[in-house]
């Protein structure tokens, strides 16, 4: 898979791209708690990965999250007809002005996701730019939340081999590299 610019000797590459046809082990939903889809790259996953994802999202509900998936965790299901296997559902803060945890929660929606992927056995996982969407999240600042999340996660060896961080255009991807080139290069 091509990306515009590596960090961390490979570990995270940025690229742009829907997610949808990416064919890694894993790929992340930015979902919402009901874990029943919505809008946006939540539509698109499960629009392409059919019923089988939805069904298992239901089973979830049912029994380990009743009351719906709080924001920032994670959970798994299958990827359905994706190239992906697996599709890891997180949730991602809603933006409320950014005195209300919204950097934790959304650190703790990747790094929450990047545990389940390890899992799950995954060795390539791609990621959504979470909460920047209709969550609202600025994403200069998200950039920055994200560069520390993997800058901590691979300070240490780790199974997972590449993280994609995969963005809807292309001045999303340069806007990250300028936020997180600072937080990122050696
Ligand atoms: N591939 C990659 N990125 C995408 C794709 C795609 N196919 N589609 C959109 N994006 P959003 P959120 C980008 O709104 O802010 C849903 O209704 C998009 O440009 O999908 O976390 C859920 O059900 C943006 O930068 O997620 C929730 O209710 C990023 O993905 C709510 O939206 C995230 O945008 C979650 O909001």
């Amino acid at each position: 898979m091509q990306g515009m610019k590596a960090y961390l000797n490979g570990a995270v590459v940025v690229t742009t791209g829907d997610i949808t046809s990416f064919d890694v082990d894993a790929i992340v939903n930015a979902a919402n708690s009901s874990l029943l889809g919505g809008g946006g790259v939540d539509g698109a996953i499960h629009r392409s990965g059919g019923p089988a994802i939805l069904e298992e999202c239901r089973k979830i509900r049912s029994t380990q999250y009743p009351e719906g998936l709080p924001t920032g965790k994670a959970v798994a299901t299958t990827g359905g007809r994706l190239k992906a296997k697996h599709v890891i559902h997180t949730v991602g803060p809603v933006w409320h002005g950014g005195k209300q945890g919204e950097d934790i929660l959304l650190q703790d929606a990747y790094r929450n996701s990047l545990a389940v992927a390890e899992s799950l056995g995954a060795k390539t996982v791609a990621f959504p730019a979470i909460s920047t969407g209709v969550y609202g999240f600025p994403k200069d600042r998200a950039a920055k939340r994200v560069a520390e999340v993997l800058k901590q996660y691979f300070s240490t060896p780790r199974p997972i081999q590449t993280v994609y961080l995969v963005f809807f255009s292309s001045q999303d991807a340069e806007l990250f590299i300028r936020e997180a080139d600072p937080l990122l290069s050696p």
